[in-house]
C-alpha cells in the first residue's frame, strides 16, 4: 500500500457537499449550470465596477503603506525591494493579509455572500481566512511562473466537498493573470485517481492538495480535457470545484491582478471544535486555507516571507488596519455559531 500523507497534516472528513445536482436532471439557469457542468463558473458583478475599483485602492494603499517605496503611479517601483515579499504566484498568506480590512471587506460584500448563498441554499455560511493575491506584471525579478496543476482536495475522498472561489477586481483577460481551469475535470477525478494510485507523490503541506505530473496530465489530455483561462470583469466571481485541476498563471499584458480568495461554505459543514479554532484564530488575526471550516491553520514556517534569507520583520502576522464587520460578515466567521460548551 502506497503511503501518502507527506506530511502528515489534519486529516478531515468533511462532509459531501448535496446542493448541486451533477446528474443534470435539474437546470438552474444560472451560474449552477457552469458549476455543473464545467466545474467552473464565473458570477458576474457580485460588486459594482466602482466598488471593485475602491478595492483596487485599498490594494495599492496597502502595499504603499509598508513605506519601501512602491507608489501605484511609477512603474519603477515594481520591484522586490519596494513591496512585501510576494511569490511570483502572487500568493500572500502573510503580513496580516487574511484579516485586514480590505479583505474582509470584499468577503462581507452583499452580492458575495449572496452568490454563496444561492449555491447552497443557506444564509448560515462561513468563509475561509484566506489569502490574496498580488501579481504585477512585468516583474523580471521573480522566477517565471510555470504551471502548477493540482487540486486542492484529498485524492483519497473524492465526492464534491468543496467549492473554492475568488472575487476578481481589475480587467482580468487572455493576457493577464488569472486562474486556469482543465474544464470538466471534476467529472473524471475519480477515475483519474482510481488510475494513478500508486504512483509516487510529490511533497505537499496538506492532504488536501494533489500535484500533477506529466504522465497525469497527458492521460487527461488524451481524454479530451482542456485547459481554458478563466478571464472575468472587475468585481466578478470565479468559483470552481475543489477537484478540477487548476493553476494560477503570471500577467503578460500590464495590468496588475488584485484577487481575494474568497471560500464559503454551509456553517453546519464545521464541527463545534473547528468553529472554536476557527475563533482563535480570528481573535488572533491567522488564517488558514480555502476550507472554510479553518482546520487547516497556515504552516508559519512555510508562509513566513523571507527576504534575502531573513525573516521579513515587516511581517507582524496582525493587518495593518483592523476589520469593523457588519453583523452579517461576523457570522462568516463562525463565531456566533458557537455553542458555549466548545469555546
Ligand atoms: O490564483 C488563482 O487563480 C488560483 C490559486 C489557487 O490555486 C487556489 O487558490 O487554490
Ligand atoms: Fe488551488
Amino acid at each position: 500500500m502506497t503511503v501518502h500523507a507527506t506530511p502528515p497534516n489534519v486529516v478531515r472528513e468533511t462532509p459531501d457537499l448535496d446542493c448541486l445536482d451533477f446528474s443534470g436532471a435539474t437546470v438552474y439557469n444560472d451560474f449552477r449550470d457552469d458549476l455543473v457542468r464545467d466545474g467552473y463558473a464565473v458570477v458576474k458583478g457580485v460588486l459594482s465596477p466602482e466598488r471593485a475599483q475602491y478595492y483596487v485602492g485599498e490594494f495599492h494603499q496597502w502595499l504603499e503603506d509598508f513605506g519601501l517605496g512602491y507608489k501605484r503611479d511609477d512603474p519603477s517601483t515594481i520591484r522586490e525591494e519596494c513591496l512585501p515579499v510576494i511569490h511570483q504566484k502572487g500568493l500572500i498568506q502573510a503580513y496580516g493579509a487574511p484579516h485586514e480590512s480590505f479583505t474582509w471587506g470584499v468577503r462581507s460584500e452583499p452580492g458575495v455572500i449572496d452568490a454563496f448563498a444561492t449555491l447552497f441554499g443557506t444564509d448560515d455560511l462561513i468563509c475561509s481566512f484566506d489569502a490574496v493575491n498580488v501579481s504585477f506584471p512585468n516583474r523580471r525579478d521573480l522566477p517565471e511562473l510555470k504551471p502548477w496543476a493540482h487540486q486542492d482536495q484529498d485524492p483519497e475522498r473524492p465526492g464534491f466537498r468543496c467549492v473554492q472561489g475568488l472575487v476578481n477586481l481589475n480587467p482580468c483577460g487572455d493576457n493577464d493573470g488569472g486562474l486556469v481551469v482543465l474544464k470538466g475535470g471534476h467529472n473524471i477525478s475519480k477515475e483519474y485517481h482510481e488510475t494513478f494510485y500508486d504512483e509516487e507523490r510529490e511533497f505537499r503541506w496538506t492532504n488536501e492538495m494533489y500535484l500533477f505530473k506529466e504522465t497525469g496530465l497527458e492521460w487527461l489530455k488524451d481524454r479530451g480535457y482542456e485547459w481554458v483561462k478563466v478571464n472575468a470583469g472587475p468585481g466578478d466571481l470565479i468559483l470552481w470545484d475543489s477537484r478540477v485541476p487548476h493553476y494560477n498563471a503570471a500577467p503578460k499584458g500590464d495590468t496588475v491582478r488584485f484577487v481575494v480568495y474568497t471560500c464559503m461554505a454551509p456553517v453546519d459543514t464545521a464541527t463545534q471544535e473547528e468553529l472554536a479554532q476557527k475563533k482563535r484564530l480570528f481573535e488572533n488575526t491567522k488564517g488558514h486555507s480555502h476550507w472554510p471550516q479553518g482546520f487547516q491553520p497556515f504552516v508559519e514556517a512555510f508562509v513566513a516571507p523571507r527576504r534575502n534569507g531573513e525573516l521579513d520583520p515587516l511581517n507582524t502576522w496582525t493587518p495593518r488596519q483592523k476589520p469593523v464587520l457588519s453583523e452579517r460578515a461576523f457570522r462568516l466567521t463562525g463565531i456566533p455559531y458557537l455553542k458555549s460548551a466548545a469555546v
